[in-house]
C-alpha cells in the first residue's frame, strides 16, 4: 500500500483456471504464431497459442516441442476445425500434454470429452451468444468472445456488443475473455468493465520481436491508420479482415462483379504465405485487426504484456478519479 492507494491486482479467475500470471491469451494467427512466439508469450506470463491452421501434424509436433524448450509454463494450440487434419491435431495435443486448446471457425463438440478426460483446458473462440452457450453445454472451460474488430476470419458483432451479452449468457459458468480491438491497457480495462475475465490479443503480437514474420508485414502493421483494414470474401461465407492493399482491391472488384467462389479461391490461394514469408504485402493477405493503428512499436513479448497491464492499472486509477 502506497499513500492510501490499494495495489491493484489484475489477476482473475481465468489466471487460477489456467495457472498463469496475466489473463492474456496470444490469439492464434495462421502461419504466424509458431512455437517460438507461443513459448515466448507463455514464458512472459500469458498464454501463447500455436496456430494449428492447415499445418501438417508433424510440423505442429515440432512447434509444440520448440515451445516446451522455451518455457515450462502452460501454452496452447489452436485447432482450426475446418482443417483436414483436425482429428489428428486433436490427438496430438493430448499426446504432447498440451495444457490449453483454443478452437476456431467451427464446433469442437466431438473432441471436448476426450480433451477434458486428458486434462486439457478447452477454450473455444466464439462470435455469438448462441455458439457460446452451445460450447459451454459441450463442456468448454472458458470462451473467448471475439468481436469483428479482430483480424482474420471474423463474425458480425462488435466486441462492445458481444462481450457483455456472452458474459450474461455464460459468465456465471465459465470465464469469458474479450477479443477484437484490444492492444493496450485501455482495452484491458474496457474488457474488465464489460464483465470479461481476460483478453485475447493478436495484432499487437504481430510486431513482437519473437514473431518471425517478414519485416514488410510488420512495417505494414506499424504504418496502418484507423481505416486501413477491410473485410474481404463475404460472399464466400468466410469473411476475413486484412489490411488494405492490391489484393483487397481485387477482392472488392470480384465482389462487385458477382464472381464465382472458384475465382475467390484462386485469388486467396497462397495469399497468406505470400505476405508472411515472401513479404509481398501488396498481393499477399496481411491479416490484422482494426486496432493495428494503435500498434506502433516492436517489443519483446514480455514488454508487451507488462506494459499493457501496467497501463491498465494506471488507466483504472485515473478514470476512477473522474467519477464522483
Ligand atoms: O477462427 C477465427 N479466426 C481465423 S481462422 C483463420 S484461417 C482462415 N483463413 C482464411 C479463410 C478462413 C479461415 C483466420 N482467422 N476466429 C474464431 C472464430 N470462430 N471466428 C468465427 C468463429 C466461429 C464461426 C462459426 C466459431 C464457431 C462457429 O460455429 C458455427 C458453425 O457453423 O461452425
Amino acid at each position: 500500500m502506497v499513500s492510501g492507494k490499494e495495489d491493484i491486482n489484475m489477476s482473475t479467475r481465468f489466471c487460477e483456471l489456467v495457472g498463469v500470471e496475466y489473463p492474456i491469451i496470444q490469439g492464434a494467427m495462421a502461419r504466424i504464431s509458431d512455437g517460438f512466439l507461443a513459448g515466448s508469450v507463455s514464458e512472459a506470463g500469458g498464454i501463447g497459442i500455436i496456430a494449428g491452421m492447415n499445418a501438417p501434424t508433424e510440423y505442429l509436433r515440432e512447434q509444440i516441442r520448440i515451445a516446451k524448450e522455451i518455457t515450462n509454463k502452460p501454452f496452447g494450440v489452436n485447432v482450426m476445425l475446418a482443417a483436414e487434419n483436425a482429428d489428428e491435431v486433436a490427438e496430438l495435443v493430448i499426446n504432447e500434454g498440451v495444457k490449453v486448446v483454443t478452437t476456431g471457425a467451427g464446433l469442437p463438440g466431438k473432441y471436448i470429452p476426450k480433451w477434458k478426460e486428458a486434462g486439457v483446458i478447452v477454450i473455444p473462440v466464439v462470435p455469438s451468444v448462441a455458439i457460446a452457450k452451445m460450447m459451454v453445454r459441450s463442456g468448454a472451460d472458458a470462451v473467448v468472445a471475439e468481436g469483428t474488430e479482430s483480424g482474420g476470419h471474423v463474425g458480425e458483432l462488435t466486441t462492445m456488443a458481444l462481450v457483455p451479452q456472452v458474459v450474461d449468457a455464460v459468465g456465471d459458468k465459465v470465464p469469458v475473455l474479450a477479443a477484437g480491438g484490444i492492444a493496450d491497457g485501455r482495452g484491458i480495462c474496457a474488457a474488465y468493465m464489460l464483465g470479461a475475465d481476460g483478453v485475447q490479443v493478436g495484432t499487437r503480437f504481430l510486431v513482437a520481436e519473437e514473431c518471425h514474420i517478414h519485416q514488410n508485414y510488420k512495417n505494414k502493421v506499424l504504418g496502418a491508420k484507423d481505416i486501413d483494414t477491410i473485410v474481404t470474401g463475404r460472399p464466400t461465407g468466410h469473411p476475413v479482415r486484412i489490411l488494405k492493399n492490391k489484393l483487397a482491391r481485387n477482392y472488392m472488384e470480384l465482389e462487385k462483379s458477382g464472381a464465382s467462389l472458384e475465382e475467390f479461391e484462386k485469388l486467396g490461394l497462397g495469399a497468406l504465405r505470400r505476405a508472411v514469408e515472401d513479404g509481398d504485402v501488396e498481393m499477399g493477405s496481411v491479416m490484422a485487426g482494426q486496432i493495428a493503428a494503435l500498434v506502433n512499436k516492436e517489443q519483446k513479448c514480455k514488454e508487451i504484456i507488462e506494459e499493457m497491464f501496467a497501463e491498465a492499472k494506471q488507466v483504472y486509477e485515473s478514470r476512477k478519479a473522474l467519477v464522483f
